[in-house]
């Protein structure tokens, strides 16, 4: 061995501590492999360069979301045995209903089939026709409800959110002026309630602190206007506030988890991420009434009451998911994979959101093709070429997501043009990780040259589901 080489040194070593590890062990897996680049190619072209419609046989590592696809433990499984498939008043409703009210605090629980269910009984229950709908910054599912019901939303997120470089540690808050400008704009009877979410999806996964939700209860209150929350990621905004915000770091993430819902009037939740399930939601309230409208709603739209969509089996797995969820280690093991793929892109130079946020690396495609008009889907560009390169399958989160204003019809241009990598929970290992950032790096090294996409279909709904694309 020559004198200059140098050990390979831990992930821990680099960055000079004691190396950490998920807390927990495979006990069953599931082999996947990577095809030929001649079959990826034909693949994404019959896919109309859309991440959406490849098929999940010819993906190599699936980063496309970390809904539903997380891995559920040994205890989790075994409940799936204690399903009591009663059509009313199945056990494991009870079971759900008391993990509900035992770990986000809300009184009344309607089961769903996934969070978009959720989002349609609130929006319709409360939304008319003419209001607004302030929240932090839209997200796909929740706006088109929001639209539906007749309302508009009105971003209200602070500015520091809309800039991938800006390390704000809560770049998910509530700008209280522009809250405040749209209140005495449009009056607080016409606002039904304030939209927020845990962990912005859309802004790169970011926070909203503590001390923010405390100030939007305190000012709702001043002018009768309810909060609901999208709390599909709440558990991981937990992490940050314990992480970044002062007089936190001792509480435990149930402990913060429960307060921050405390300030809020209830949620909807899509269970398939931070609760670890395949499939499942819940929409929970504190007010009987808007309660009683949305279970009568629920027997429309999505099953009886007790169930609302789910098999008693997925009751009893998302109940102890949701104990599972709030556990410590788990979330700091989950957030710590996110961030060490995070770190090896900074480190390399790869543009990506600014600080990494809880569930997914954000890069930043308006940087990463300089050259590309937004018209040409940089980032839709960028998940097809990573897909290329490696078989990683990552998703758009830009200017085909933003969709058409539905009064002008024109496109909607954000000012975030990003490609997601999200991590599932609790099923890839550092070695994946490795695996995607070197494939991100090479499709960077490679940039320069990369020709942009036209749309050449496009679907009136969420477009980006099912939008075809071809090659400029
Ligand atoms: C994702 C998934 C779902 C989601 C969410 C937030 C903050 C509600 C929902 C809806 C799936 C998805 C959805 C739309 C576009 C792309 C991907 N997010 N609120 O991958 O919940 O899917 O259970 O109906 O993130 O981010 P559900």
């Amino acid at each position: 061995m020559s004198s200059t080489h140098t050990p390979p040194q831990t992930m821990g070593q680099q960055y000079g501590r004691r190396s950490w590890a998920e807390p927990w062990k495979i006990k069953m897996v599931e082999p996947i492999h990577m095809v030929s680049r001649e079959e990826r190619a034909r693949a994404i072209e019959a896919a109309g360069y859309n991440t959406f419609l490849l098929r999940s046989e010819d993906v190599y590592i699936d980063l496309l979301t970390d809904s539903g696809t997380s891995a559920m433990s040994d205890r989790q499984w075994a409940g799936m045995m204690l399903g009591d498939e009663a059509y009313a008043g199945s056990r494991n409703f009870y079971r759900l209903e008391e993990a509900v009210q035992t770990y986000y605090g809300y009184r009344y629980v309607v089961p769903t089939h996934q969070g978009r269910g959720a989002e349609h009984l609130i929006s319709q229950a409360v939304i008319r026709p003419g209001h607004f709908i302030p929240g932090n910054m839209y997200f796909t599912t929740t706006r088109l409800h929001q639209e539906l019901a007749g309302g508009t939303f009105v971003d209200v997120i602070v500015d520091e959110a809309h800039d991938p470089t800006d390390l704000h540690p809560f770049k998910g808050n509530i700008d209280l002026d522009k809250l405040t400008a749209l209140i005495e704009r449009v009056g607080a009877a016409q606002i039904p309630y304030v939209s927020l979410a845990g962990t912005v999806n859309m802004a790169g996964g970011q926070p909203v602190s503590m001390a923010n939700v405390r100030a939007v209860r305190e000012l709702c209150d001043r002018h009768g206007i309810r909060i609901y929350l999208d709390a599909t990621r709440l558990v991981e905004n937990a992490f940050f506030i314990q992480e970044r915000e002062e007089g936190y770091a001792d509480k435990s993430i149930a402990a913060i988890l429960k307060e921050f819902c405390s300030f809020t009037d209830g949620a909807w939740m899509s269970a398939k991420k931070d609760n670890l399930v395949n499939i499942g939601g819940w929409l929970a309230v504190n007010d009987e009434e808007v309660f009683d409208l949305a279970r009568n709603m629920v027997v429309i739209y999505e099953g009886l009451h007790t169930y609302g969509g789910m098999a008693g089996r997925d009751m009893e797995a998302l109940a102890i998911g949701i104990e599972e969820s709030v556990n410590d280690d788990h979330v700091a093991s989950r957030v710590g994979q996110v961030r060490y793929l995070g770190d090896l892109l900074t480190e390399w130079g790869i543009p990506i959101v600014q600080p990494v946020g809880g569930h997914a690396i954000f890069l930043d495609a308006k940087r990463f093709y300089p050259h590309m008009p937004q018209d040409h889907f940089p980032a839709q560009t960028l998940a097809a070429e990573l897909y290329l390169d490696s078989g990683v399958r990552s998703m758009e989160r830009g200017i085909a997501s933003a969709g058409r204003d539905p009064q002008t019809g024109e496109n909607r241009y954000p000012a975030l043009e990003l490609t997601r990598l999200t991590i599932p929970r609790r099923v890839y290992t550092q070695a994946h990780m490795d695996v995607v950032a070197e494939s991100v790096k090479a499709v960077f090294d490679g940039r320069a040259t990369t020709r942009g996409l036209d749309m050449v279909y496009e679907p009136k709904y969420l477009r980006f589901f099912q939008a075809r694309f071809a090659r400029r």
